[in-house]
């Protein structure tokens, strides 16, 4: 199954390594074919190249827009070299055989990262190279193709260990890359296409993304990972700088991200937030009118969970608080921008990750989420939901305080980022308890209260911060025991969706222990 390579067409807008490229296929004997641009390059370096406009018959037209579409091209590319019928087309119509295709495609995505217009985006859209692409794929069991640049070396290695051809199981590969590619490159234009429609509606919708980052290692070291972007412009991990530090990990991606779009439901009108993160649940958060309070604040909720965390901050970093960071080990900062002092202090802590992003996350903004099960994926639209004071519905005798109104709006914006079953205990802008991930609400508000008595015994307060707390919780409360818990660790007030059939029991419990109790008539369930 080793096919030789006597002829190849290489037609590539990214020219990296394509002289190089030519002149080792040439020196082994490939008869080079090209198109325009890259004919010229090839030609500049002193190779010989005969132009595809030359086979074809026709010159290249309309801009470009048919250059490569004709027979003889896809007639060499798809024809069975060992069937009978197809040989004597080839005699018939003259087609010479192409061996090996050599393509990267006009660069659509980053044209739309560029921010291009409409028409410059729909003129990058490349047809005749995914045609081509898919072509020689078909019949791999023939035609080498190459769509990236960083297997250039690897054909090379190939065609040198088999005397200047290539092994089926070498196609193949090439063959599975190249419509990893193709397929890759339309569900691009999809997305760009659905977002220019302002449709984000997860429907009919084709996902896939460019590989940003090889990673070491996923979840856990045997497991192979890679991380992929999708091209979207949202500030956050994926666009992030990185200023220094080795490579973010799987978790590390995961929990930065979970910090910085919890951070970022914080703007800079509800001044200085800094959000904690531990496997992608907030270990602390909490405002001030201080980056370096806030950061204190959010520290103090969970001292012992914070280490080794993954720090969000929703200002600019500065030096104080930098160095108050520095202080314990932390993974990950990752802030909007970050001051030269802040970056000096960080310098000397060579493992430290710091990350800017230029800006906030906007958490309205409309965006898909995928997971996947065994067999398939599952789309909906990002979270985006969002209360005001004035959505909220009173439904106790007793209203909330000024004070216990502003912290249960804080604390519902902490709950929506928390893993369910979320109970959050918050008091003066930072939270004092975190219950996550619980299989039942009464334990995690069990949870998140003996957090708080553990912080009071970590700083030595004369009783827990969940005494006079507000507590918010993702879903309703379906019986009144879960309330009742928030009630006896101290809470005063209660936010939470409402709509449980049993509403009306809850309320009285509720009525019962003197609380306050608002209902959103929103949910926000993050499993
Ligand atoms: O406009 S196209 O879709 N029409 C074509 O027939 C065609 N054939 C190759 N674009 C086409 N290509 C693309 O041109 C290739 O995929 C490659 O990206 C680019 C190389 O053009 P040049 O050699 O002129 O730099």
């Amino acid at each position: 199954d080793i096919q030789p390579i006597r002829r190849a067409l290489l037609s590539v807008s990214d020219k990296t390594g394509l002289i190089d490229l030519g002149r080792a296929l040439a020196d082994r004997g490939v008869e080079l074919l090209s198109t325009g641009g890259t004919a010229k390059a090839l030609r500049e370096a002193g190779l010989e190249v005969r132009d595809v406009s030359d086979v074809t018959g026709f010159p290249e037209m309309m801009d470009g827009r048919v250059k490569t579409l004709h027979p003889m091209v896809h007639g060499g590319l798809l024809a069975l070299r060992d069937n009978d019928d197809h040989r004597a087309a080839m005699e018939t119509h003259g087609i010479g055989a192409i061996d090996l295709l050599v393509v990267n495609l006009y660069p659509f995505e980053e044209t739309v990262a560029k921010g291009a217009d409409y028409d410059t985006c729909i003129e990058n859209i490349d047809i005749g190279g995914p045609a081509m692409i898919r072509a020689a794929a078909k019949n791999h069991a023939f035609v080498n193709v190459v769509v990236d640049v960083a297997d250039y070396e690897a054909l090379l290695a190939e065609l040198d260990a088999n005397d200047g051809g290539t092994a089926l199981a070498f196609r193949q590969r090439l063959a599975q890359i190249a419509y990893a590619r193709t397929g890759a490159y339309d569900a691009a234009v999809s997305t760009w296409m659905a977002g220019a429609l302002d449709d984000s509606a997860p429907r009919r919708r084709a996902v896939a993304g460019t590989l940003a980052q090889s990673l070491r290692y996923g979840e856990n070291p045997h497991q192979a990972a890679a991380f992929y972007t999708d091209g979207s412009a949202r500030p956050g991990v994926a666009t992030a700088t990185q200023h220094q530090g080795k490579e973010l990990s799987y978790n590390n991606i995961n929990d930065t991200d979970a910090a910085f779009e919890l951070v970022s439901e914080f703007a800079a009108g509800d001044g200085p937030a800094v959000a904690i993160i531990k496997h992608a649940n907030p270990c602390g958060v909490a405002r001030a009118d201080t980056l370096i309070d806030a950061y204190r604040r959010a520290f103090d909720c969970d001292r012992t969970s914070a280490f080794g965390g993954i720090v969000a901050l929703n200002g600019p970093l500065d030096g104080a608080t930098a160095e108050e960071i520095a202080g314990i080990f932390t993974e990950v900062v990752i802030a909007p921008e970050a001051d030269d002092d802040a970056r000096a202090v960080f310098a000397a802590k060579k493992n430290l990750r710091l990350l800017t992003t230029g800006a906030l996350a906007d958490p309205r903004a409309a965006a898909l989420t995928i997971r996947q099960v065994s067999g398939g994926y599952l789309m909906q639209d990002k979270d985006t939901g969002f209360v005001t004071e004035a959505d909220l519905k009173v439904v106790t005798k007793r209203a909330p305080d000024a004070r216990e109104m502003a912290d249960l709006l804080f604390a519902w914006k902490v709950a929506k980022h928390v893993k369910s079953n979320a109970i959050v205990y918050a008091r003066d802008g930072a939270t004092v308890g975190v219950g996550a991930g619980q299989m039942s609400r009464v334990d995690s508000a069990n949870i998140a209260a003996i957090k708080a008595q553990r912080m009071a015994d970590v700083l030595g307060l004369p009783e827990s911060p969940a005494k006079g707390a507000v507590v918010a919780s993702d879903a309703f409360f379906p019986f009144a025991d879960g309330l009742m818990e928030a009630a006896a660790a101290g809470a005063t007030a209660v936010i939470q969706p409402g709509g449980s059939m049993r509403d009306a029991e809850v309320i009285a419990a509720a009525d019962e222990a003197g609380l306050a109790m608002v209902f959103t008539g929103l949910r926000h369930f993050r499993h």
